[in-house]
């Protein structure tokens, strides 16, 4: 603008400047606009080799969650003694690896809830999938505790914290006593089994090629019937028909599936309902599936095992 502009070429320059202030304004505003979260993208970041892949919801993978470096602390403390049969509260605390908590407003909804915990124990015969409520120190959750048999239990965690919106995985160990022999590490053999009956209903789960091989993705079909015929009421549980949980024999890390079936108003075959799930096992090895549905408002689960070749 010139000393020497018009009076309509000043008013033109004036409102530019005006709508450019209020922009800046805008900007500089939504900037400062709390988000709820205090943490940020850096502070889930892991540098150097084996660091946590974040999972990629279209190609489902099993994650080797303990043996890869997970940006985020995770502790157990239980209220008292941990024995098989009796229940017990369990404070879970989450940090990022600077030590600032992981709390309720630094995580996202992900299946209806901020935070699953799936627990397993050294048999992969008692799994568990639990849902923590916050506690009262920032960072902490609660959950109660059943354990049904003994030994060490595992606890993996599976959130999606808002700085990054991508999934994320934690463990931590839990020993359920009394300990009657020094811990060493066990890896059981279990017998293949693609069935599974439990309170009444007939659970089959299939592979599209058999053997399932390692590195390639599978397409398992998962099947329920009434042991005596007549209905099957599958009703969604956690925003999806079934949840399969696959741990390897020596639980290094699951995979958390879904099914294909993503539209919760889909309605499934009555009498035999079929899901079918997209899963990928980049190492060969045992394997245990654990399903978990609601059937009629009843959660069941039901547990099958199989190999993954090379
Ligand atoms: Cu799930």
């Amino acid at each position: 603008m010139t000393a020497n502009a018009t009076p309509l070429e000043a008013a033109r320059w004036r409102q530019i400047a005006l709508i450019t202030l209020g922009a800046a304004a805008l900007y500089v505003g939504f900037r400062y606009v709390p988000t709820g979260t205090n943490l940020n993208h850096m502070d889930f970041r892991v540098t150097g080799a084996n660091a946590l892949e974040f999972c990629d919801p279209s190609n489902p993978q099993f994650i080797p969650v303990v043996a890869v470096r997970s940006p985020v602390r995770m502790t157990l403390r239980p209220a008292g003694e941990v024995r098989p049969g009796e229940t017990v509260a369990v404070t879970v605390s989450l940090a990022t690896s600077g030590g600032k908590p992981i709390g309720p407003r630094d995580l996202n909804v992900a299946h209806t809830r901020k935070l699953h915990l799936l627990i397993v124990d050294p048999w992969l015969k008692d799994y568990q999938h639990v849902h923590p409520e916050p506690g009262e120190r920032e960072g902490d959750w609660v959950f109660a505790f059943t354990p049904h048999g003994r030994g060490t239990y595992r606890i993996f965690a599976d959130f999606v914290p808002v700085a990054t919106g991508r999934g994320l995985y934690a463990s931590a160990d839990l020993p359920v006593g009394p300990e009657q022999a020094p811990s060493i590490s066990l890896v059981m053999q279990h017998e293949t089994s693609w069935s599974a009956v439990r309170e009444g209903y007939r659970f089959d789960l299939a592979a599209d090629a058999a053997p399932i091989r390692a590195g390639r993705p599978a397409t398992l079909s998962f099947a329920i019937t009434r042991t005596e015929g007549g209905p099957v009421p599958l009703e969604p549980v956690m925003d999806a028909f079934a949840h399969l949980v696959a741990f390897d024999e020596a639980r290094s890390g699951f995979a958390h599936l879904h099914p294909n079936e993503l539209d919760l108003a889909w309605r499934p075959d009555p009498e035999q309902p079929v899901l079918t799930f997209q899963v990928t096992f980049p190492q060969p090895g045992r394997y245990v599936i654990w399903s978990q549905v609601n059937l009629g408002g009843r959660e069941v689960f039901a547990p099958f095992a199989f190999e993954v070749e090379d």
